[in-house]
């Protein structure tokens, strides 16, 4: 039986989680067969009798999963013979396990200031209401007012991601020669933004850009056969 993949949707069937695209990435890596399930936010609760309140979510049998961390860690786990994320190396462990956290303090949350209103504009109707009270409750404030500095915002933001292009100087990947799980958590934090902002968020002469592409072609291009929002590839 396929695994099963629990991925956030919004209108279009738009696959728009970087939490998710970071399972989806490694399932296609292992190429461990696989089907996605897309869910709203507000029907997450509704999967595993309200145990789980966040996506991604994996079935594989009998075996349900949260948190995609714990994902990784489960398949490389229990397919120790299928493509390793971490090229079975305690060390990009540690480094992918690093990067997540820096993931979502440099990219993940500068960039919800930036585009938390087009988020909500490519939500299914359903799940307008809901993101609209937990996010404002979250911020104390409106959308409307979160993004209110998003111009100013992207260039703090894109400066933020120097690191980045520092590491991709004198290598292909941030893994080195081939993709790993550090090139998979930060191609899935640019997938968010891709699918639901039209803002320019990575200039055209961005060197990120070139590394960014080849992730896109992946697994038969499956990140650029995705619905695309914004200004950029
Ligand atoms: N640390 C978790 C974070 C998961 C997470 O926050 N997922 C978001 C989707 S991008 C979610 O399901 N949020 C539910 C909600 O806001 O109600 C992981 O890596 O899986």
């Amino acid at each position: 039986m396929s695994i099963k993949l629990y991925d956030l949707a919004g209108i279009d069937d738009r696959r728009f989680s970087s939490n998710c695209w970071r399972t989806r990435f490694a399932l296609l890596h292992k190429g461990l067969p696989h089907i996605t399930v897309p869910k709203l936010f507000t029907s997450i609760h509704k999967i595993s009798g309200d145990n789980h309140r966040t996506l991604p979510i994996i079935t594989d049998g009998k075996t349900t999963i949260s948190d995609s961390w714990a994902i990784v860690n489960y398949l490389e786990a229990a397919y120790p013979h299928k493509p390793s994320l971490f090229d079975k190396q305690d060390s990009l462990k540690s480094y992918s396990e690093f990067l997540q956290h820096w993931s979502l303090k440099a990219i993940s949350f500068p960039l919800l200031q930036i585009i938390i209103k087009d988020i909500y504009d490519r939500l299914d109707p359903i799940d307008k209401p809901y993101f609209r009270a937990t996010r404002e409750k979250r911020f104390g404030k409106t959308l409307e007012d979160i993004v209110k500095n998003s111009e100013d915002n992207v260039e703090q933001f894109r400066s933020g991601l120097n690191p980045l292009r520092v590491s991709l100087k004198h290598r292909n990947f941030l893994s080195g020669k081939k993709p790993l799980y550090p090139d998979y958590i930060i191609a899935a934090a640019l997938m968010w933004p891709r699918s639901m902002s039209p803002k320019q968020i990575l200039h055209e002469d961005d060197t990120l850009n070139t590394w960014f592409k080849t992730m896109l072609s992946l697994y038969e291009g499956i990140g650029s056969k995705q619905p695309k929002e914004w200004v950029g590839i």
